[in-house]
């Protein structure tokens, strides 16, 4: 079987996507369910239906294409990722593994394979935590990880739920039918860009990866007490923002002090009330990003920034509430088809390195349902969630290759 890929034409696919996007270029940002996403999605689901792929969404909007196999009744092969992008992104985060996903079953057809196993090129829904402060809905709900009750509960910025947004976008469909049934999927793979910087450093072309790391997200809101910025002596200050800025630096502390490299933590969204220059802010909002490969070392960090928390208000008379967002498990790639993979990658004779995700992915709640694993390509300097994010047409078509080569090895 002659497996090539159309790097021309899948490059060229990304650049289009790109085009679909609320920021300036070479910024990228598609908020889900925004004008722009619904866009995109109708973009993408036209490039599907274009090579003959039967496509239909859920009712959290993920999508679904799928060529049938032979054997249209044995659990399929899933491969896919997102194309929804944090504001002032780069272009490839997710859309590589998208758009590659594609053009890996168009080389597969074109080579005249024949799947005996359907493959299901999947366009998850919200796999960024921008809009509804988690990340991930769309697989998180096709794995159960999310109910429908608890997605209920979610609400944009606006105060917006699911449900009202879903009925803006004219998405029907019961929540409660999100979910697989077991052994839908025989296998689940992801391509995506490393969004981190070994590969390249290692020049290494493809990454497998092993295991995901265990994200975690919390919100937290500092409330002391306004007041005038002259007016008020220093002694007689609840300043919130102050409280926040050394909360902010525990929560770094509590990665930095760890004693492993793979903690990692971030205060990522920093809201401060009333936010005027002479006015002494009273109420702040922030949201922190805390993850480990490891799950115990990273609840001991959270555990630290707890503990911050309880001496920080009470040294500075500030109440400090802090929600836990989410704190999910990590992943453990299925070692059969970490194998696949690195057969693959010796079929191409291409070197390949075996590795952790440090970012989270939809594969992290795939693995939940399904064996799963992960390819990795380089990005320039590590460089993601940017708009100097950067994979080279080459990078991206032997990513492309191997993923093919996969799919073809799991779906015969
Ligand atoms: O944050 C992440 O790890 C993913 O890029 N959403
Ligand atoms: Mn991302
Ligand atoms: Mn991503």
């Amino acid at each position: 079987m002659r497996l090539e890929v159309d790097g021309t034409r899948l490059v060229s696919e990304i650049e289009a996507l790109a085009t679909i996007s609320d920021a300036e270029p070479p910024a990228v940002t598609r908020i889900v369910f925004s004008p722009t996403d619904l866009k995109a999605r109708g973009w993408l689901k036209a490039r599907c239906e274009e090579c003959g792929l039967v496509v239909r969404d859920d009712a959290i909007g993920n999508v679904f294409a799928r060529w049938t196999g032979s054997d249209p009744a044995a659990p399929a092969i899933g491969t896919g990722s997102h194309i929804d992008a944090i504001p002032n992104a780069g272009k490839y985060d997710g859309v590589v593994g998208v758009l590659g996903g594609l053009e890996a079953i168009r080389a597969l057809q074109r080579s005249g394979f024949r799947p005996r196993r359907s493959i299901e090129l999947l366009m998850f829904t919200s796999e960024e935590p921008t809009r509804f402060g988690i990340g991930c809905i769309g697989s998180r709900m096709l794995s159960g990880t999310l109910s429908a009750k608890d997605a209920r509960r979610l609400k944009d910025k606006d105060g917006a739920s699911i449900d009202e947004v879903r009925a803006k976008v004219g998405l029907d469909g019961d929540l409660e039918a999100i979910k697989l049934r077991d052994g839908y999927y025989e296998a689940f793979v992801e391509l995506h860009i490393e969004q981190g910087p070994q590969l390249e450093s290692e020049r290494i072309p493809i990454g497998v990866v092993t295991g995901i790391a265990a994200p975690a997200s919390l919100r937290i809101l500092i409330e002391g007490s306004s007041g005038h910025a002259g007016g008020v002596l220093m002694a007689d200050r609840r300043d919130a923002l102050c409280a926040a800025a050394e909360l902010i630096l525990a929560v770094e502390n509590a990665a930095r002090s760890s004693g492993a490299r793979d903690t990692v933590a971030t205060v990522g969204i920093c809201e401060v009330f009333p936010g005027a220059v002479n006015s002494i802010p009273s109420r702040v909002h922030l949201s922190a990003d805390i993850r480990d490969t490891d799950l115990k070392r990273r609840d001991r960090a959270m555990e630290q920034i707890e503990i911050a928390s309880e001496s920080i208000a009470e040294e500075r008379k500030v109440s400090i509430q802090t929600e836990l967002v989410n704190a999910d498990a990590p992943a453990e790639c299925a070692p059969a088809l970490v194998e696949a993979l690195a057969e693959a990658c010796r079929k191409q004779q291409l070197k390949f390195l075996p590795m952790v995700s440090r970012a989270y992915h939809d594969s992290l709640f795939m693995s939940r349902i399904a064996p799963t694993a992960m390819l990795f390509i380089p990005c320039r300097n590590g460089y993601s969630h940017r708009p100097d994010e950067y994979a080279s047409p080459e990078d991206i078509v032997r990513g492309t290759l191997v993923l093919a080569e996969t799919l073809a090895s799991l779906a015969k």
